[in-house]
C-alpha cells in the first residue's frame, strides 16, 4: 500500500518543564519531537538531499499517522475510530488477533482492558474473573501468568456457552508490540496499575502508542503526567466530575471521554462540549444506550443521523468508540449508505403481519415480556437492545407471519440478523404462501444478546415478483432462546 508523504510537522516545543501548568506542553513537546525526527527523515528523501540516514529511515507508520491525528484537534480534525475491546466480531475480545483485525479494518485506536496476574504481569482482560472469556475459573489476580497462559480464549464476547479458540490471553507487552507501528491503544482499567503499565510501555518502546485514561482527581492525574510527561492521557467526564475540565486549565489532556446518559446532562451541553473541543478531542462511546443518550451503534445502523451523525454534528465527537468498526469507517468515508443489498428484501422481525394470536402469530405467553415497543394486546415479545428493536423471548412452537414484497422474480437466499449467548441457540423454518416449510435452520451463538450477526440459512427459494406471505416457525422440543432483528432475502447471483 502506498504511504502518503507526511505533512511537515511543527517545530518541537521547548524542553519539558516539571511544573504542572506546562505538563501538556511538555507532553506534546516530547511526542512532537519523536514524530518530527521520523518526518524530517522521510521528508529528506527528496532527490538531491538524500542522506544515508534517510535512505534507511522507515516511512511514516500507521501509528505515526494515528498519533498525529489524535493530537490534532483543529476544526478540520478527522473523526477517529476506536475499536471496543478490539475487533471482537472477528476474534476473541482483548486478543492479539482482535487488535490486528481492528487495525486492519481501519481503526486508528484499539481499546483494551488491563488486569494484573498474581505475579504482577499486566495482561489483557476485561473482567476480574476468568469465566466469561476463557476456559478457566476464578480470579485473574489469583493465578500466575504461566497458569493463565495455559487457558484458551472464547470467541467474540465469550460467555460460558461460547466456543473455545486456539488463542490465549495476551500480555500487555505482546499487545503493545502488535500495535507499535499500527495505531494507538486505549488502556482501560489501567489507572490503578499505571506505573506497572507505564513500565511495560517503556520496555516495549510504545509509550507513544499507549493512551491512559481515568476519572481520578485532577491532582492525581497531574502528578502522573508530571512524572511521565511523555504519557498520552485522556480524562473521563460525566456530570459528576464535569468541573475537572476547568480544573485542568492550561494543562488540558489531548482528549476527554464524555459520558452522558441523558441529552439534558451538563456535559452534553453545546457550550461545554465546545470548550472541550477547543482544547482537545471529544471521545464518545456508541456501544450502549447509557454512554451517549441512546445514540448507539445499533441506532446508527438503522439511521446514522440517530447515532454517529448526531454524535459528530451535535455532540462534537472527534473520536467514536464502537463495536462496529467496519460500518463506522464506511460511514465516515462515504456518509450514509443503503445497507440493504441491491435487489434484496429486508423484513424486520418486529414488523410481523397485523392480526391476532393464532392468526398472525403464536406466542407462548400473553403480553410483551420485552422492554421494546410491542403492539398493545399482542403476545409477541419485543426488546430494544441499545437501539436494535427485535423479537425476543423466542420459544419452541412460536411462529410469526410477514408480508414480503418481492421486487423481481428470481432466486433468493435467506439471511437472518440474530443474536444469542446460547449453544444451541435454536432452530427455525420458513414457508411461503402456505407452501412446505424449509428444513430447520440453526441459529449460531453470537456470544451475547446484544451481539447481532447476519447469519446465512442455506435456504434458497424461487420467488415471483409481487406480494407473498412468509411464515417463520420455531421448532418444538429443542432449546430456543434467541433474538430476531430482521430477515433478509438476497438475490442469488449466477
Ligand atoms: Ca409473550
Ligand atoms: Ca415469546
Ligand atoms: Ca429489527
Amino acid at each position: 500500500m502506498l504511504t502518503p508523504m507526511p505533512k511537515p510537522m511543527p517545530a518541537p516545543r521547548p524542553s519539558p518543564s516539571s511544573t504542572d501548568s506546562t505538563t501538556r506542553r511538555s507532553c506534546y513537546g516530547v511526542l512532537v519531537t519523536t514524530l518530527t525526527a521520523a518526518c524530517t527523515l522521510a521528508l529528506t528523501t527528496t532527490p538531491g538531499t538524500t542522506t544515508a540516514a534517510a535512505r534507511e529511515a522507515p516511512s511514516e507508520t500507521a501509528a505515526d499517522r494515528a498519533l498525529r491525528a489524535f493530537l490534532d484537534h483543529g476544526p478540520k480534525a478527522a473523526v477517529l475510530t476506536a475499536a471496543h475491546r478490539g475487533q471482537w466480531r472477528k476474534a476473541p475480545e482483548n486478543s492479539l488477533p482482535a487488535i490486528e483485525a481492528a487495525f486492519a479494518d481501519g481503526a486508528e485506536i484499539v481499546e483494551v482492558d488491563i488486569q494484573l496476574t498474581k505475579d504482577g504481569v499486566p495482561v489483557l482482560m476485561h473482567d476480574e474473573t476468568l469465566e466469561r472469556t476463557t476456559n478457566g475459573t476464578g480470579r485473574v489476580a489469583d493465578i500466575t501468568y504461566a497458569e493463565l497462559r495455559a487457558l484458551r480464549l472464547r470467541v467474540g464476547l465469550g460467555g460460558r456457552q461460547a466456543a473455545l479458540t486456539e488463542h490465549h490471553v495476551p500480555t500487555l507487552a505482546d499487545a503493545m508490540k502488535a500495535a507499535r507501528t499500527r495505531g494507538l491503544v486505549n488502556l482501560d482499567q489501567a489507572w490503578r496499575e499505571r506505573e506497572a503499565v507505564m513500565g511495560v510501555l517503556k520496555q516495549t518502546g510504545t509509550v507513544r502508542n499507549g493512551l491512559f485514561k481515568s476519572r481520578a482527581a485532577v491532582p492525581e492525574v497531574r502528578a502522573f503526567r508530571t512524572r511521565h510527561p511523555d504519557a498520552l492521557y485522556m480524562h473521563l467526564v460525566d456530570d459528576d466530575n464535569a468541573g475537572s475540565v476547568k480544573e485542568f486549565g492550561d494543562a488540558a489532556p489531548p482528549a476527554f471521554e464524555v459520558v452522558f446518559d441523558d441529552v439534558k446532562d451538563a456535559v452534553a451541553d453545546a457550550a461545554f462540549l465546545k470548550g472541550v473541543r477547543g482544547t482537545g478531542r471529544v471521545w464518545i462511546n456508541s456501544m450502549r444506550d447509557e454512554f451517549a443518550a441512546r445514540h448507539t451503534d445499533e441506532a446508527s445502523l438503522i439511521d446514522p443521523a440517530r447515532g454517529w451523525g448526531r454524535l459528530i454534528d451535535t455532540y462534537q465527537a472527534t473520536v467514536i468508540q464502537t463495536d462496529n468498526v467496519e460500518e463506522l469507517k464506511t460511514y465516515l468515508a462515504k456518509g450514509p449508505v443503503n445497507q440493504v443489498p441491491p435487489g434484496a428484501v429486508r423484513v424486520q422481525g418486529e414488523a410481523y403481519a397485523p392480526g391476532e394470536e393464532g392468526v398472525a402469530y403464536h406466542d407462548t405467553d400473553p403480553g410483551n415480556r420485552g422492554d421494546g415497543p410491542g403492539r398493545p394486546g399482542d403476545g409477541v415479545d419485543i426488546c430494544d437492545h441499545d437501539g436494535a428493536v427485535v423479537v425476543c423471548w423466542m420459544r419452541g412452537t412460536e411462529w410469526l407471519t410477514y408480508t414480503v414484497d418481492v421486487p423481481r422474480t428470481g432466486d433468493y437466499t435467506l439471511r437472518a440478523r440474530v443474536s444469542s449467548p446460547y449453544s444451541p441457540a435454536g432452530t427455525y423454518r420458513v414457508a411461503f404462501d402456505r407452501g412446505p416449510a424449509s428444513g430447520p435452520v440453526r441459529v449460531v451463538n453470537t456470544t451475547a444478546h446484544h451481539a447481532f450477526a447476519l447469519q446465512g440459512s442455506g435456504v434458497t427459494r424461487r420467488l415471483n415478483s409481487g406480494r407473498h406471505t412468509l411464515r417463520l416457525s420455531l421448532d418444538d422440543k429443542v432449546p430456543q432462546n434467541w433474538n430476531l432483528d430482521y430477515l433478509q432475502w438476497e438475490p442469488v447471483r449466477r
